[in-house]
């Protein structure tokens, strides 16, 4: 219960901040977006890791407020990148199932949005397998609705949750984002090789792009070229930083 007490607290005195992880085209090398992830400094506790505090945030229902300030900060960020003179990216900002479900959702974005004046195609929501599985035609309603604002939508940790292959057809969604359980033991483990092949030859026909999560060495990210994959995001890429350091890379790269 303290914890609860602490995590409204981190809220009310903004103790999170963003992280933010390159995405890269396998091809070019090139960071063509970034990917948003929340860190939480506590004043006496150091670093809290999302996977300790996400979990209660979700159950609680405080994600929705963590959820909303996370799209606002991360869509202020692709602008004030953009008024350095940085190229346009692409800003990822993850979605938990509560947040999915909630009515508020909708507003939040738009006001993300217009508040920062991002562009929204800019913005790529990562929504996970098993929200949108959860109940598929309203699933389908609260995505076609965010579409309607321009913004792009991406299925996260994808082959972890089990997709009806009949409802991908149907979900408009851009990018399906490979698990890292899948990624972690290529190029050794021929099943986990087959599954990524599927993947990819599947949303090859569904018209999907698909990026590789937690490539780690460069043997994965040479498997993955030689399979057709076009994406790749992991630490061997780029770990979670700072908007500073991510600036300096891009000014590097132009
Ligand atoms: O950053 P890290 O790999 O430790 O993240 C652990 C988990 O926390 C991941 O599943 C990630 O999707 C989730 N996460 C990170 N940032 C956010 C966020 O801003 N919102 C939500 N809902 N989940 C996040
Ligand atoms: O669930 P989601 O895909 O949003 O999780 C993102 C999390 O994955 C972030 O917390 C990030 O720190 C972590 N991550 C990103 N790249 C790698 C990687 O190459 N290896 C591992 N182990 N974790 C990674
Ligand atoms: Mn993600
Ligand atoms: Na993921």
């Amino acid at each position: 219960l303290r914890n609860i007490e602490e995590l409204r607290r981190a809220i009310d005195e903004q103790q999170f901040h963003l992280e933010y992880q390159p995405l890269i085209s396998v091809e070019t090398g090139r960071v063509f977006g970034v990917e948003a992830l929340v860190r939480w400094n506590h004043p006496t506790r150091g670093r809290v890791p999302p996977a300790d505090f996400i979990p209660l945030a979700e159950e609680t229902g405080l994600i929705v407020s963590i959820g909303d300030w996370v799209l606002r900060t991360a869509c202020a960020q692709a602008v004030a990148w953009g008024e350095e003179g940085l190229r346009p990216l692409t800003v990822a900002v993850n979605v938990s199932a509560r947040q999915f479900r909630e009515k508020g959702l909708h507003a939040s974005v738009a006001a993300a949005l217009s508040k920062s004046g991002l562009s929204p195609e800019r913005l790529e929501l990562e929504l996970t397998e098993s929200a949108i599985m959860e109940d598929v035609p309203t699933a389908l309603f609260t995505m076609n609705a965010l579409r309607g604002l321009g913004v792009h939508l991406a299925i996260d940790d994808f082959g972890t949750g089990y997709s009806s292959l009949s409802a991908l057809k149907h979900f408009p969604v851009r990018r399906l984002k490979i698990d890292r359980s899948f990624i972690r033991d290529i190029p050794r483990d021929q099943d986990d090789i087959a599954i990524t092949a599927a993947i990819l030859s599947m949303a090859q026909k569904l018209n999907l792009q698909v990026i590789a999560e937690g490539v780690e060495t460069e043997e994965q990210l040479a498997m993955l070229k030689e399979m057709g994959c076009k994406e790749a995001q992991g630490f061997l890429i780029g770990r979670p930083a700072s908007p500073q350091a991510v600036a300096e890379r891009l000014q590097g790269e132009a």
